[in-house]
């Protein structure tokens, strides 16, 4: 990837943070720029640029592609599913004008390469809940997941009509010890950890059997790198690839930690979110990300517990 400069705005994310010091290592610090609407501490600010930039500021986002000659944008902001069911226009508001602006920009600048997150919320409650295929229905009900769907028919417009080399996946719910999440649906697969080693003890929001797709970080940041490094012609899917790992209820997680922890106990108080979480699938099939570009996860469960423990 020699001479290119990519600019990664939602910088400070739990995915950004994470990708971004993953291509800072890769290609040097100097050629990822880092934007977030509030600087960082730490490394993320030490180990390369970083602009203080709202993702609704067209003109900023504008002269930062100029002064860097950024030729790659990925667009990571977003308000999550949680969040986004209290701040409904908010969340409409940042996760599609957001994504809006930087496809527009990415058009205007020719920028070579774009990149924009999916997930699992951008279906509904009357989609195929076991191994959702590539193409199903998607009947959205949360704002989050409305944003998403109709995020993945702008990306592949813009790819349409303009020949824009933008890329997108479906995450699942993303788990990781290094930056915690905010405001999603997936997040106690995260807090779990946390409160497990804090603890010895996790009051989780949704019920013990619900089953739903998640990923390790160490892969969702290879299968981002991986889809942008794949050549165009691998790419089929201009919407957004569905990707998978495994999938889990939270007593299945408890059954895993407690392998390490034999004390570890878990009780329920379930809330709002596992209304959300009722309308996401329980698996999803990604053979299409295997197929093209050659997608393998790495991480079952009981591997990502026993390093999530090691790191908390
Ligand atoms: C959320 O829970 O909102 C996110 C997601 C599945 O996109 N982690």
């Amino acid at each position: 990837m020699p001479g290119e400069t990519i600019l990664i705005i939602g910088a400070c994310g739990q995915i950004g943070a994470e990708l971004t010091m993953f291509l800072r290592h890769q290609y040097g610090g100097s050629n990822i720029i880092a934007a977030d609407i509030k600087a960082p501490g730490g490394e993320l600010l030490e180990s390369g640029p970083f602009e203080e930039i709202n993702v609704l500021d067209q003109a900023g986002i504008a002269g930062i592609i100029d002064k860097y000659k950024v030729t790659q944008i990925y667009n990571m902001a977003a308000m999550l599913s949680a969040t986004g069911e209290r701040f409904p226009h908010k969340a409409w508001e940042l996760n599609m004008e957001g994504l809006i602006n930087t496809l527009e920009l990415a058009r205007e600048k020719n920028i070579r390469k774009m990149y924009w997150p999916s997930s699992i919320a951008a279906f509904g409650p009357t989609t195929p809940k076991v191994d959702t295929p590539q193409i199903t229905i998607m009947e959205p009900n949360t704002i989050y997941g409305i944003s998403k769907q109709a995020g993945e028919r702008w990306c592949e417009w813009y790819h349409q009509k303009f020949g824009l080399d933008v890329r997108s996946l479906r995450y699942p719910g993303i788990i990781s010890y290094k930056t915690q999440p905010g405001g999603g649906t997936t997040d106690y697969a995260v807090d779990i950890y946390f409160k497990a080693k804090a603890q010895g003890a996790y009051t989780c929001f949704l019920a013990h059997d619900m089953m739903l797709p998640m990923m390790y970080m160490p892969d969702a940041i290879r299968a981002t790198v991986e889809l942008m490094e794949a050549s165009a012609d691998k790419i089929s899917v201009r919407s957004s690839y569905n990707l998978a790992a495994m999938s889990f209820n939270p007593a299945m997680v408890g059954e895993s930690i407690r392998k390490y922890m034999p004390d570890f106990k878990l009780d329920y108080e379930i809330d709002f979110r596992q209304k959300i979480a009722e309308t996401w699938p329980g698996s999803i099939d990604d053979h299409q990300a295997r197929q093209d570009w050659g997608w393998k996860h790495a991480y079952d469960l009981d591997a990502m517990t026993k390093d999530m423990l090691d790191h908390v």
